[in-house]
């Protein structure tokens, strides 16, 4: 006869590895309540966007756009929309974006010389350079640095979100209903963070979004991405099927094992490149940034979805005070 046993130290475990589970709800709990404070809205989209029924239920309301800004000149050249939209349906991800080298310097010139706000704390600003030394002062690490709504204030940053490539993407992948919903720039710096640091970060743990029913994200590198930048890695495939248990629960994370074991061993694609390097994803496809161990990664996020953009999510702030 099998039988197991629960002793009073695995019971200790399991609440311990529970606490962390909750610690990881409990970090975005002021986030989700502002975001139904905002946009009531925003709750049957939380609730049932996780779905695979409900999410096929919601792309049903697609509507067919295409064409519009086909012919208008674009920054990626040599990029056909099509290809990508094709690779996003199947892989969930097209890696082969390209920023012009101007704009990238630009980019990455603006966030060198731009204060940004640590650990999504606008109490703690500092420019990039200054990161140890602010860490020091305040005797704690800094896992993350945002600009924020300065973002835009850089030309270079309105050009790569305004490009008519970007949203015929959109478009023909989303449908018609598809808007700009995210901009954001921030740096990830190398350092000892708290696992409450990590997950607001949305680092080291794969996870999908539920910022909006439909989403696409296209995401640049402005500085060289290796091993030791904190690349950012997709799990191809993940993105129009789940399973069952990763569909009923309301946590968005899930552990690399689980992932792994579902999608293939092959299906995680790590991304580095060149500065200027980019991709665009279906982030409902499980994806994570990694911990840089060596330099700090910048980069820039241009996202589109088929919702009123929340004020909140638009720079990626948690919760706006
Ligand atoms: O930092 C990254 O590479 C990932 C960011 C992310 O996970 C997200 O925007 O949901």
């Amino acid at each position: 006869m099998h039988s197991s046993s629960v002793t009073p130290s695995n019971d200790l475990e399991a609440i311990a590895r529970k606490g962390g589970k909750f610690r990881r709800m409990a970090v975005r709990i002021p986030t989700y309540m502002a975001d139904i404070r905002e946009n009531p809205a925003w709750l049957p989209m939380f609730l049932l966007a996780r779905t695979i029924p409900g999410r096929r239920a919601h792309w049903l309301t697609a509507r067919r756009g295409d064409g519009a800004s086909e012919t208008l000149p674009s920054m990626f050249e040599g990029v056909d929309a099509q290809t990508a939209v094709n690779a996003l349906k199947g892989d969930g991800i097209f890696p082969d974006l390209q920023l012009p080298a101007a704009i990238t310097q630009e980019i990455s010139a603006f966030a060198h010389e731009t204060p940004c706000f640590g650990n999504f704390d606008r109490k703690v600003e500092f420019a990039a350079a200054d990161h140890r030394a602010t860490e020091d002062r305040l005797g704690r690490p800094i896992l993350s640095g945002h600009h924020f709504e300065r973002a835009l204030d850089c030309p270079a940053v309105l050009a790569v979100q305004r490009d008519p490539l970007l949203s015929e993407i959109a478009r023909r992948y989303l449908g018609a209903q598809a808007q700009l919903i995210t901009t954001r720039t921030w740096w990830s710096f190398p350092t000892k963070a708290s696992e409450a640091d990590r997950s607001l970060a949305s680092l080291d743990k794969y996870h999908f979004d539920l910022d909006d029913w439909r989403m696409i994200k296209f995401f640049f590198y402005l500085v060289d991405v290796d091993a030791g930048t904190g690349p950012h890695v997709y799990v191809r495939g993940s993105h129009n099927k789940r399973r069952m248990k990763h569909q009923l629960t309301l946590l968005v994370g899930h552990p690399a094992d689980e992932i792994v074991e579902y999608y293939g061993e092959d299906s995680p694609i790590t991304l580095t490149g060149k500065a200027g390097s980019g991709f665009v994803e279906d982030p409902f496809g499980f994806h994570m940034g990694t911990v840089a161990t060596e330099k700090p990664r910048l980069m820039m996020e241009i996202g589109f979805g088929v919702s009123k953009p929340s004020r909140r999510r638009f720079h990626g702030e948690p919760v706006l005070r």
